[in-house]
């Protein structure tokens, strides 16, 4: 298959049960589920801006209990960016994240503070007692790899978008952004459109959503 070099690519990886699959469909349809599914492999497609111009945001929500070391070594090499979750809640979670880590370095072949790349301490809103990683910790191992560290809870929707934001942010080769609607923005989107309509510029309805991806929201071409 040719390479679509419109496409960026976001790889999630993470031990099974962490909230991966959470995190993206929080991201992608703003839904959140008590019961655990463990996924396979799924991709999940949104458009955004890229360079000014539009392109697809690809995420991959991998498995985290049955990768193929081939698999695994293939999603790396198509990868752009990688998103890094452990649970707070489990330290072991975060020991497993390591080699992923080093492989990335190792196929990636270049500076890893070069590449995206985000460590996500994930279910910070589950109780103290129940936590086993401390937000300090976290942090200081990011540092360690030379990542970046957000904690999230796809359950409360804290910092499930700053997330994306933050890695595309992160990108240095070419200037990507997330420009879709969230229903807070709507109001200030719509208004931004006519503007922009009035100027001469298109507005492009979300082609994308395999995997259930919603189909509602907007990417405003400049
Ligand atoms: N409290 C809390 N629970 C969460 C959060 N995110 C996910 N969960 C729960 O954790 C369980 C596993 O979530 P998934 O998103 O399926 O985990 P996963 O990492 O995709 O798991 P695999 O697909 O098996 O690799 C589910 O029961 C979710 O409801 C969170 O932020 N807070
Ligand atoms: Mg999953």
């Amino acid at each position: 298959m040719p390479e679509q070099s419109n496409d960026y690519r976001v790889v999630v990886f993470g031990a099974g049960g962490v909230g991966k699959s959470s995190i993206v469909l929080r991201f992608i349809k703003g839904t959140f589920r008590e019961s655990y599914i463990p996924t396979i492999e799924d991709t999940y497609r949104q458009v955004i801006s890229c360079n000014k111009n539009i392109c697809t945001l690809q995420i991959t929500d991998t498995t985290g209990s049955h990768q193929f070391p081939a698999m695994q070594r293939l999603s790396i090499s198509k990868g752009h960016a990688f998103i890094l979750v452990y649970s707070v809640c489990s330290k072991q979670s975060l020991e497993e994240l390591r080699p992923i880590w080093a492989q990335i370095r190792e196929i990636k072949g270049q500076d890893i503070t070069q590449i995206p790349v985000m460590l996500v301490g994930n279910k910070c809103d589950e109780s103290a007692e129940l936590k086993e990683v401390t937000q300090t910790e976290g942090q200081a191992e990011a540092t360690r790899w030379g990542v970046s560290f957000m904690e999230t809870s796809a359950k409360t929707n804290h910092n499930v978008r700053e997330l994306f934001q933050e890695l595309l942010n992160l990108e240095k080769s070419r200037n990507v952004s997330l420009q879709f609607d969230g229903k807070k923005q709507k109001k200030q989107k719509k208004k931004e459109k006519k503007e922009k309509e009035s100027n001469g510029a298109v507005s492009v309805d979300d082609q994308a959503g395999t995997s259930g991806a919603g189909g509602k929201d907007k990417c405003l071409l400049m």
